[in-house]
């Protein structure tokens, strides 16, 4: 047996004493960053690098109120003529339910940017002009917001005024025969969207078009995975959501299956969730289309079966989507966002 040098032992014991000092730092760090995240929520920023690196907090999280002057909130006294959180516990935003100052000047020091994507393919280009003037009226206003228009036809994109902070990008994307082919390019398209958009925004929605703004649409509908009710089923039992029913489809929802049924006409959320539910729409889809079959409600059917499986942090009630040509509810108080009634005959490309 070799015996080690005096030289060699002490070097190895040093370098032990070193490693054992290393592991009792770095625990004693752990504990002391643990402890302060669990007793004082107001951690000082340089507590919170070691918290951070520990336990790493959700963005969501740094919404600070402490210069705000608002209305105190109740717990007993609020909207009874509607339900306001799904059996999942995610918020169900209807007009009454937030406090839009307390939200505007929660949102406003984190500087945050909304992106938007819209389609204005073939005669579709006649409803932009509307959906952009009233955008500027009603939607995150005084906030940063980044239209994407999706157009055959750029040189018909109207002129309109953006207030600072506020711009428009035009894409151009090829013409279609088929209106179930635009309907079903669009998670493609924001999913590529998204991906070249990376850290440079925080949240997206993708709206139709052929719809205006005609009340306040803010920083209450901002949320992780954001779905919109449907306007035209939010009575009706499951059984007859019009969501896709044959099983080869991998949009499939059986009758005993899903919650409500959401709007292909918007929909948004933090980037990463929005990109991940256009990918999966987008390679359901096309799987789907390989064998032969197209959803019922092409991507609106994809929507409905991925929201169901994740099921979205918040959920705007149909005041977020209504239709012209339906008479008002008694539960609406206000339309925020509302489809215009068109003739889809005259405005389609095909039947
Ligand atoms: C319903 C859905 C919509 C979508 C559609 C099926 C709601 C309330 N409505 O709306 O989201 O699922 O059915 O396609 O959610 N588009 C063009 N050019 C065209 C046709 C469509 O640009 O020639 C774009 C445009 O952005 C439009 C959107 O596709 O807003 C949906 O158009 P639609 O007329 O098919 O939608 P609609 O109102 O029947």
């Amino acid at each position: 047996m070799r015996v080690m040098s005096g030289k060699t032992v002490t070097a190895t014991l040093l370098l032990l004493s070193f490693l054992l000092l290393g592991v009792l730092y770095c625990y004693q760090n752990y504990r002391v960053s643990v402890s302060f995240e669990l007793n004082d929520s107001r951690q000082t920023d340089s507590v919170c690098v070691c918290v951070c690196d520990v336990l790493p907090l959700s963005e969501e999280f740094h919404l600070e109120a402490e210069h705000l002057r608002y209305q105190q909130p109740s717990i007993l006294i609020g909207r009874t003529d509607v339900v306001t959180v799904t059996p999942w516990l995610a918020p169900v935003v209807w007009d009454g339910t937030f406090d839009p100052v307390l939200l505007d000047g929660l949102y406003r020091p984190r500087n945050i940017s909304v992106a938007v994507t819209v389609f204005a393919v073939g005669k579709y280009i006649r409803f932009l002009e509307a959906f952009l003037l009233t955008a500027e009226q009603h939607f995150f206003v005084g906030f940063n917001v980044h239209v994407y228009i999706f157009t055959d036809r750029p040189n018909e994109v109207p002129r309109v005024h953006m207030a600072p902070g506020r711009q428009v990008t035009v894409r151009s994307v090829p013409s279609s025969r088929r209106w179930q082919e635009i309907s079903a390019r669009r998670m493609e398209l924001i999913q590529t969207l998204i991906e070249e958009l990376r850290n440079h925004k925080d949240y997206i929605f993708c709206l139709d078009v052929d719809s205006r703004f005609h009340g306040r649409w803010g920083t209450e509908s901002l949320g992780g995975l954001v779905g919109v009710i449907h306007p035209g089923y939010y009575r009706d039992q499951r059984t007859k959501f019009p969501y896709e029913r044959r099983p080869e489809s991998r949009a499939y929802l059986a009758p005993e299956d899903g919650d409500f049924y959401y709007c292909g006409g918007a929909f948004g959320g933090r980037l990463q969730e929005v990109h991940l539910m256009a990918k999966t729409c987008r390679q359901d889809f096309e799987a789907d289309a390989r064998g032969g079959i197209e959803a019922a409600w092409q991507e609106e059917s994809h929507l409905n079966r991925y929201m169901w499986i994740h099921k979205p942090t918040k959920v705007l009630s149909p005041e977020y989507l209504w239709q012209d040509f339906k008479s008002r509810e008694p539960e609406i108080r206000l339309v925020r966002f509302s489809g215009v009634a068109k003739n889809y005959a005259e405005i389609r490309p095909n039947t």
